[in-house]
């Protein structure tokens, strides 16, 4: 027994300020397209695939800020997609912007099924950087300032035959945000992100971006006996190089799909959900082996804080 879906992992190159949300729809329909000729079920779209990365830059101006934002969603900018991936009998997972009829602004990803009917969404939690204008740096990364902290947890939802997860960008880095997922039985976890290369606090990490995105979304799918399908939006945005290196990762933790270029670019796989099952009932049978008594700081501590103790 297999249970197959063909994913494509639609990596976005550049997003440019001056590019229209029409014509971003028009390249992830393009990629849409060719996702279908290769008989996908699901298509994956980076965080944020809408409009560039705005969070590199100090914005004022609330109106200016908002332009980035989706007031809904499909909007009229976007609903080519979903009639598109209607008509070809096609999902996919969107990141996006968005702003809540309460004026509420999130880093948000959505779950459409085959029938382009929203089904799940996620809205992201690790948000990274720094909330204040910081000039020193070569680019800001204001996602504490544009964003509030996400308030749906980690979701799991049944669809494309298995048990589905959403999680965006830094939440990656993050243990806790695969084991939250990992704790619903998810078998597959669907996210975009978008890398800065550079990291202005931490400039002796930059060598090794791409290593530390393989190795926690490598780790977080054995961990978790779940794939992981981590979808980049790449190349150099407004003078800011981001990383590609999209991936689909099994449940080995091995890494079956990867892009190769920094541009608009698919990469397929046929991911059989039932290869999480072994993990799942034997090295990673969390009722058998886990101890939560013993986890408790994980929970009830923000900062590490040294103990004392022999
Ligand atoms: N981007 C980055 C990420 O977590 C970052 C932020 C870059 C953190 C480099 C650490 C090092 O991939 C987003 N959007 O979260």
């Amino acid at each position: 027994m297999s249970r197959i879906v063909t994913v494509g992992a639609a990596q976005m190159g550049p997003i440019q300020r001056a590019h229209s949300r029409a014509q971003v729809v028009a390249r992830m329909v393009e990629l849409m397209r060719e996702a279908a000729s290769h008989r996908c079920d699901l298509v994956v779209f980076p965080e944020l695939t809408l409009t560039t990365f705005f969070p590199r830059w100090w914005m004022e101006s609330q109106e200016e800020i908002d332009a980035f934002f989706e007031r809904e969603m499909p909007s009229n900018e976007t609903a080519p997609l979903f009639t598109e991936a209607r008509r070809l009998g096609i999902g996919f997972s969107l990141g996006y912007a968005e702003l809540t009829p309460e004026g509420r602004h999130f880093n948000t990803a959505i779950l459409v099924n085959k029938s382009a009917e929203i089904v799940g969404k996620y809205r992201k939690i690790h948000l990274p950087g720094h909330a204040g204008h910081e000039p020193w740096r070569a680019f800001q990364h204001l996602e504490k300032h544009y964003f509030e902290v996400g308030d749906l947890s980690w979701g799991t939802w049944d669809a494309f035959g298995g048990t589905m997860g959403m999680m965006i960008c830094n939440d990656r880095r993050w243990p806790e945000s695969y084991r939250v997922m990992g704790l619903q039985s998810v078998e597959m976890i669907l996210l975009g992100y978008n890398t800065p290369r550079h990291n202005p606090p931490a400039p002796d990490h930059d060598r090794l971006s791409e290593f530390h995105n393989q190795l926690v979304m490598q780790a977080g799918a054995y961990q978790n006996g779940t794939w992981v399908v981590g979808v980049a939006k790449a190349g150099v945005e407004e003078g800011c190089e981001m990383i590609g290196g999209s991936s689909i990762i099994a449940p080995t933790g091995e890494v079956i799909g990867q892009a190769l270029t920094q541009d608009d670019e698919l990469v397929v796989a046929r991911c059989d959900l039932d290869l999480t099952k072994s993990y799942k009932a034997t090295t990673f049978n969390f009722e058998m082996h886990r101890q939560p008594e013993q986890y408790r700081r994980i929970v009830e501590q923000r900062g590490a804080v040294k103990a004392g103790g022999g």
